[in-house]
């Protein structure tokens, strides 16, 4: 029996359940001091405080530091060619995304760079991606497809996805978004490109068990409230799971649309209405935060406050992408959610862990620390939570233990006695 024993936690805090967290709950958490976690075969078998029982296993000091649950990255776009660099001198200049989007750049130039790229290319850039978020507590990871927008180029995503799951550790899931912009191609014939999507791609998609969710990117210039239903309920249709981005850079009434649809998530929400987020409470949507994006964007933040005051569990997002926010720090993320959303330490916990596991369907298997749920932690080079969300733009990880293995070490300066 493969076997591991953390022991000496200064404080262990982990969310409890396997359903996201919402209102006063999502601030209810585990905190056990000097504590343990024993690991069987991959799996969590117990947590406790006081003294570890004897087992003999592999044994690893914590040396009085936090453990949390591995960070889980409700919202990415892993696999892309290329990068966007030359958008930011635009930006500074005044050009909005939506402007650079709509003369041919933004996701228009990823893609074309994406369908230039070999599908072994696309796995050894993601490879890296993945391994600085790994390195930096992040055990599991959404990835949407949504730079190849037609069925070849989209299933060579996808497919880059697949191979991912078993080349490093970090638990990967797949969304496909065909629809996250028009492609050039189609500019003057959208409604021939919504019938590919809905008649040819989402259902070979889910043919090929090559994505568990569709999203839309919905938004002014981009895919209409109708557009977003049609595609979504063919994905619902074809047995997918679905997601919106929604109001991210204007109120379209996407949170409004999630809803109505019982969404799993609704993404971005900067410019959610009151009644969007009613239909969030209502429909039962998580909502998937992301502030980089609108600390990238020079957008305002999302209400999450007003979210959580209303009942919707929160949970965040890197929103990694080559455009809107190149950036694979959680970690970074989880500090904004406090200082910008004004999340206490405890709700951007669960936000970043349990609640972002069920934003991707995860939340029976990863999320929380308990016993028969996937044992993915993280040893912080931290005494306690509210350490790890106070210190800025770091990387806190000390080790981090996926699946009951360390993965991650980080590399200490000895101290040599002058
Ligand atoms: O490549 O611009 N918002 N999609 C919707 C993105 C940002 C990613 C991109
Ligand atoms: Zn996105």
């Amino acid at each position: 029996m493969r076997r591991t024993l953390v022991f000496n936690i200064g404080e262990l805090v982990t969310p409890r359940g396997q359903r996201a967290l919402g209102g006063a709950a999502q601030a209810e958490l585990v905190r056990l001091r000097g504590a343990y976690v024993l690991m069987e075969e991959g799996r969590v078998a117990a947590i406790g405080e006081g003294d570890p029982p004897v087992v003999d296993g592999e044994l690893v000091d914590a040396e009085g530091r936090l453990v949390t649950p591995g960070l889980v990255d409700a919202h990415t776009h892993l696999v892309f060619g290329g990068w966007r660099q030359q958008e930011l001198k635009l930006k500074l200049q005044g050009c909005s995304y939506l402007d650079i989007l709509a003369a041919g750049g933004g996701i228009h130039s990823t893609v074309r760079a994406t369908r230039a790229a070999t599908e072994d290319e696309l796995v050894v850039k993601a490879l890296d991606i993945l391994g600085d978020m790994l390195a930096m507590g992040v055990t599991t990871c959404e990835a949407k497809s949504g730079y190849g927008l037609n069925p070849e180029e989209e299933l060579k995503q996808l497919r880059v996805v697949r191979r991912l799951k078993g080349l490093q550790p970090v638990s990967l899931v797949s969304t496909f978004m065909g629809a996250h912009t028009v492609p050039e191609e189609y500019k003057e014939d959208r409604k021939a490109y919504i019938d590919l999507l809905v008649r040819t791609m989402i259902p070979q998609v889910a043919r090929e068990g090559l994505a568990e969710y569709c999203d839309v990117f919905m938004e002014t210039g981009v895919f209409t409230a109708e557009e977003t239903r049609t595609v979504l309920l063919a994905a619902v249709e074809a047995g997918l799971g679905v997601k919106v981005h929604a109001d991210e850079m204007e109120h379209t009434g996407g949170a409004e649309l999630a809803g109505a649809l019982g969404a799993q998530s609704a993404e971005h929400l900067i410019a959610a209405s009151d009644e969007g987020i009613r239909a969030l409470s209502e429909g039962g949507v998580i909502a998937c935060l992301l502030p980089a994006t609108s600390l990238y964007l020079g957008r305002p933040f999302a209400r999450a406050r007003d979210m959580i005051a209303s009942g919707v569990p929160v949970a965040l997002g890197s929103d990694f992408n080559p455009g809107s926010c190149p950036c694979t720090s959680l970690q970074f993320v989880m500090n904004l959610a406090t200082l910008k959303y004004r999340m206490t330490p405890e709700e951007v916990l669960s936000a970043a862990t349990l609640n972002a596991a069920a934003a991707v369907g995860r939340a029976g298997t990863a999320g929380t620390l308990e016993p028969g749920k996937a044992a993915d932690l993280v040893i912080w080079n931290a005494p306690d939570l509210e350490y790890l969300v106070y210190r800025l733009a770091g990387n806190l990880v000390d080790r981090v233990i996926k699946g009951g293995q360390m993965v991650v070490c980080r590399q200490r300066l000895p101290f040599v006695k002058t």
